[in-house]
Parts: C-alpha cells; structure tokens; sequence
C-alpha cells in the first residue's frame, strides 16, 4: 500500500482537487494542515523547494515533495489509476 502525505491547507481548492482524486482512487493519506501564512511553512520549503500548497510526498517512489495540483493529480492518475503500469 502507498504511503501518501499531503500538505494541504484548509479551505484550499486545489488542494480539494488532489483530496478528490485521492479518495476517488480509493489511497490513503496522511495529512499535514500547513499553516496560513507561508512565512511558517519551513516544512513545505523543505521538501518541495516553494511554499505553495499542496504539495505530495511519496516516498516509495522517489517523490519527496511534489508541487502543483495538475502535476500532482496527474502523477496520482500514471501511478495508482487503471492505467498504471
Ligand atoms: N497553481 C497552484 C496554486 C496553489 C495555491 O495557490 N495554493 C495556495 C493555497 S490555496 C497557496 O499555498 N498559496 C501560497 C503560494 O502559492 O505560495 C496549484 O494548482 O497547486
């Protein structure tokens, strides 16, 4: 089973975008509430180079953090939908 974790923030769309094709591919995640301003998201910074949310960490795949939610639910989409290798 993957071990997802997503930074997300609340009330955040895009980061309802990711939450959906989560659920919709039926993973389970573990879920960091980052905080509102981004001057306190070291956490963040640290494993995807920006403050943005959200942002994925999988590790089994190599993915420390992954920015952006059309590159995230594109990468969720190649890696655990029907069409995964
Ligand atoms: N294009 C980004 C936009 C994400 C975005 O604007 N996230 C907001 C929260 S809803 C945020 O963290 N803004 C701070 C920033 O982008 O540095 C995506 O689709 O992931």
């Amino acid at each position: 089973m993957a071990n997802l974790e997503l930074y997300e923030l609340q009330g955040c769309p895009y980061c309802a975008k990711v939450v959906d094709k989560l659920d919709e591919l039926g993973l389970d995640y573990e879920s960091h509430v980052v905080a509102g301003p981004k001057s306190e998201r070291d956490e963040v910074e640290r494993v995807s180079g920006q403050r943005g949310v959200p942002v994925l960490a999988d590790e089994e795949n190599g993915v420390e953090g992954m920015p952006e939610s059309d590159d995230i639910v594109e990468y969720l989409e190649e890696t655990y939908g029907d069409g995964a290798a």
